[in-house]
C-alpha cells in the first residue's frame, strides 16, 4: 500500500449506516444482534458452532465432539458424517427449490445456460459415476484445470460426492505450474476443456495439460476428461483422453452421496507464500461446509429470490467458497461468468447485472479501479437498480474506489461488505454484516461471530496502532495442514508469534491496525508475498522462474504500488558472464516467467544491475529494492549493506 493511501485511510472519518429497510429484512438486523452473536460465540464457541452445524447442515451421522484442538491441528465435528455435495444439491430437491435456478452461466461469446438444482444434481451424479468407472476411489485426488464453465462446478461437486479430493488449478497457470501441482497431489485423473475464452482469445487448456503430462511428467495420471467448449482441434491420446459429453451420455444419474467423515479431505488448493514452492492448503468436509454456508448466508444476506454474482474464478478460493459451495449449500442462485471486461466489451459486467437482475455483486478492488478508469457512462447507461448489496475481496480497497463503488454502482443505497480472508481461512473472517454493522470506506470492520481476531506484535501483545493480524481461536473453516508437510504448516502459521498464556495465534501474514471502535484496517502483506490485481504471488517463485533462464545469475523481486493493480512486480536481475541487459532480453525474461508460472506473474518491470544490495551475511536487502522500485528515497538503516556503491549504481540505472 502506498504512503498516500495509508495517509488517506488514517484520516477516514466517514461512516455509512445500513439502510433501515435493508436491516429489517436482513438475517442479522442490528448491531445489537451482531454483538449478541459475537458474545455468545466467544463465551462458548463449541456450543455456537455445534448449534449452527445442527441447524444448517444435513448429517448422515451426528458428531461426538465439536472440536478437538491439538494446536495447531484442529478437528471439527469429530465422528460426524456428511457430504457437501448432498448439502449443496440433494437436500434442496425435496423442497420447492428443486426447479429453482442453481447456476446461471454467462459464457463467451454470448453463450448462456441455466441449470436448476434438479439438473445440476443430475449432471453431478453422472460425472461422479464417470469418475468411479474410471477407477477413482474415495481419497484419490483429481486435478481440475478448467475455464469458467458450469462443468467446473459440476466436476468439483462430483469429486466431493464420491470423496475424491479435488485440486483446482487456475486456468491462467502455465503447464509447468500445473505439472508441479498435479505431481504434489499425485493426481489420478485430470478434468479439463479443449479451451476456454479469455478476453476474445482462446486459452489452449488441453494443450497445456498435454504439455504437463508429456514424457510421464506426472506419474499416476491415467485419464484426462475433456469438455468440448471452444471446438478447436485438440489431440486426444488414445486410452487416456476422453470427451466429457460422451462419458456423461452413458453414465447413470443414480449416485448416492458418499457419507464422508467430517475431517475427510475435501480439496487441496495451492497458494503462494514467502518461501519455497506454493503450498497445498488442505480443507476438509464438515467444518468447511458449515463455515462457507453460514458466512455466505449472513454476509451476503442471501434471500431466496436473490441472484448472486461473485466474479472470481473457480481456480481461486473465492470461487470455491463463494461461487460454488457457500451459495449452493444455501440453495441460492449463483451466477458464473466466463468473460472479463475488455476493450471490445467494456460494459459487459453491467449488462449482465441488468440482464439477470443481479441483487448481490461481489468483486475485487482491482476490478473496481479498472471500472472507474473505463468511466461512469458505462454503468450509468444500464439499469442497476436490482443491486441491493455489494462486496469486495482480495486486497485492501482504497477509500476513493470504495466511494465510487458505493455511489456509481450501488446508487448510494447498497451496503458494501469489504471482506478480509485468505485461502487458508476457508471463508470470510473480518467483514461487515450488511444489515448490522456501519461501514467505513477502507475498513473490513469487525470479525465474524466466532472469530477472535487481534492486531499483535511478535510477542503476541495487542498493538492496535499497527502490527500483525492474528486469529486467537480455531474456526471450522480453517486450513487443516499443508498437504504432505505438517511441519511447514506449523512453521508458517503458528511459530511467528509464540503461544501467549497457552493460547496459540494464527499468523495471517498481513499487517493491520485497529481503531477505537474496534474496526480492522488491513494494510497488506508483511511477508514476501505480493498482491497483483488480487492475485497472490510469492517473490521467491518469480525469482526461481527468472533464475531458471540461462542468462540470469541472480534475481530479486519486489512489489511496487500500482494505481490499478494494487501492486506490480519489479524484478532486479544480474546476468551471467558477458550477457548484456538489452530490451530484447527484458522481453524474453518476461515471456519466460509467463511460461514458467503464468501471465499473472509477468513482471511489469525488469531492471538489470551489476549487483544486488546485500548484507555482509549475503541477504538481499529487499527493503532497499522496494524503495528503489517505487521511486522513493531509500529509507532506514543502510549500514549493514556490504557494498554501498551498489545503491548508487542502482539509482543511476533507474
Ligand atoms: C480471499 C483471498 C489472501 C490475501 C490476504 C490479504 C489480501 C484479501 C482482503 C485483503 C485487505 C481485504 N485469498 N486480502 N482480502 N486485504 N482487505 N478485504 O484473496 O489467499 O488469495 O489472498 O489477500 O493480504 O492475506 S488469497
Amino acid at each position: 500500500m502506498s504512503e498516500a493511501t495509508i495517509e488517506s485511510i488514517l484520516q477516514e472519518t466517514r461512516r455509512f449506516h445500513p439502510p433501515a429497510e435493508f436491516s429489517q429484512n436482513a438475517h442479522i438486523k442490528s448491531l445489537e444482534d451482531y454483538q449478541h452473536l459475537y458474545d455468545r460465540a466467544k463465551a462458548d464457541p463449541q456450543k455456537f458452532w455445534g448449534e449452527l452445524a445442527e441447524q444448517e447442515l444435513h448429517w448422515f451421522q451426528k458428531w461426538d465432539t465439536v472440536l478437538d484442538w491439538q494446536p495447531p491441528f484442529a478437528k471439527w465435528f469429530v465422528g460426524g458424517k456428511t457430504n457437501i455435495s448432498y448439502n449443496c444439491l440433494d437436500r434442496h430437491l425435496t423442497t420447492w427449490r428443486k426447479n429453482k435456478a442453481a447456476l446461471i452461466w454467462e459464457g463467451e461469446p454470448g453463450d448462456t445456460r441455466t441449470l436448476t438444482y434438479a439438473q445440476l444434481h443430475r449432471e453431478v451424479c453422472q460425472m461422479a459415476n464417470v469418475l468411479k468407472q474410471l477407477g477413482v476411489q474415495k481419497g484419490d485426488r483429481v486435478g481440475i484445470y478448467m475455464p469458467m464453465i458450469p462443468e467446473a462446478a459440476i466436476a468439483m461437486l462430483a469429486c466431493a460426492r464420491i470423496g475424491a479430493p479435488h485440486t483446482v488449478v487456475f486456468g491462467g497457470f502455465s503447464a509447468e505450474a500445473l505439472r508441479d501441482r498435479l505431481i504434489d497431489v499425485q493426481a489420478r485423473v485430470v478434468i479439463t476443456a479443449d479451451g476456454g475464452w479469455r478476453k476474445d482469445a482462446i486459452v489452449p487448456l488441453k494443450a497445456q495439460v498435454d504439455k504437463a503430462l508429456a514424457n510421464g511428467g506426472v506419474p499416476g495420471v491415467e485419464n484426462v476428461i475433456v469438455v468440448r467448449r471452444t471446438e478447436q482441434d485438440v489431440y486426444m491420446q488414445p486410452g487416456r483422453d476422453r470427451w466429457w459429453h460422451e462419458l456423461q451420455q452413458t453414465a447413470s444419474a443414480d449416485c448416492p452421496a458418499e457419507p464422508m467423515d467430517s475431517e475427510d479431505l475435501l480439496f487441496i488448493l495451492y497458494t503462494s507464500g514467502s518461501t519455497g514452492k506454493p503450498k497445498g492448503v488442505v480443507h476438509t468436509t464438515g467444518g468447511y461446509n458449515l463455515y462457507t454456508h453460514i458466512t455466505t448466508k449472513w454476509i451476503f444476506d442471501l434471500q431466496d429470490t436473490d441472484v448472486y454474482w461473485c466474479t472470481a474464478d473457480v481456480g481461486w478460493i473465492t470461487g470455491h467458497s463463494y461461487i460454488v459451495y457457500g451459495p449452493l449449500s444455501n440453495g441460492a442462485t449463483t451466477l458464473m461468468y466466463e468473460g472479463a471486461p475488455r476493450a471490445s466489451n467494456p460494459g459487459c459486467m453491467w449488462d449482465i447485472i441488468e440482464k439477470h437482475g443481479v441483487n448481490v455483486f461481489y468483486t475485487a478492488p482491482t476490478a473496481i479501479r479498472a471500472f472507474i478508469k473505463m468511466g461512469d457512462d458505462l454503468p450509468k447507461a444500464r439499469n442497476l437498480s436490482s443491486l441491493r448489496l455489494l462486496g469486495t475481496v482480495g486486497e485492501p480497497i482504497n477509500p476513493e474506489a470504495w466511494m465510487w463503488y458505493y455511489r456509481v454502482i450501488g446508487g448510494e443505497r447498497c451496503p458494501i461488505v469489504d471482506t478480509w480472508w485468505q485461502t487458508e481461512t476457508g471463508g470470510i473472517m473480518i467483514t461487515p454484516l450488511p444489515g448490522a454493522i456501519p461501514t467505513k470506506p477502507g475498513s473490513a470492520t469487525l470479525p465474524f461471530p466466532g472469530i477472535i481476531a487481534d492486531v499483535v506484535d511478535l510477542e503476541g501483545n495487542s498493538v492496535a496502532e499497527g502490527g500483525y493480524l492474528a486469529v486467537k481461536y480455531p474456526w471450522p473453516g480453517m486450513m487443516r495442514t499443508i498437504y504432505g508437510d505438517p511441519d511447514r504448516f506449523r512453521r508458517t502459521y503458528w511459530e511467528h508469534i509464540p503461544p501467549k498464556d497457552g493460547q496459540y495465534l494464527y499468523f495471517a501474514g498481513d499487517g493491520a491496525r485497529c481503531d477505537k471502535d474496534g474496526y480492522f484496517w488491513v494494510m497488506g502483506r508483511v511477508d514476501d508475498v505480493i498482491n497483483v490485481s488480487g492475485h497472490r504471488l510469492g517473490t521467491m517463485e518469480i525469482e526461481s522462474a527468472l533464475v531458471s533462464h540461462p542468462a540470469v545469475a541472480e534475481a530479486a523481486v519486489v512489489g511496487k504500488p500500482d494505481e490499478l493493480k494494487g501492486e506490480d512486480i519489479v524484478a532486479f536481475v544480474t546476468l551471467e558472464g558477458t550477457q548484456s541487459g538489452t530490451e530484447e532480453l527484458q522481453k524474453e525474461l518476461k515471456r519466460h516467467v509467463v511460461q514458467e508460472i503464468g501471465a499473472i506473474a509477468r513482471p511489469g518491470e525488469i531492471r538489470f544491475t551489476d549487483a544486488l544490495p546485500k548484507t555482509r551475511s549475503g541477504k538481499i536487502m529487499r527493503r532497499l529494492l522496494r524503495n528503489l522500485a517505487s521511486g522513493q528515497e531509500v529509507s532506514g538503516d543502510t549500514s549493514t549493506l556490504e557494498d554501498r556503491g551498489v545503491l548508487d549504481r542502482l539509482r543511476e540505472g533507474a
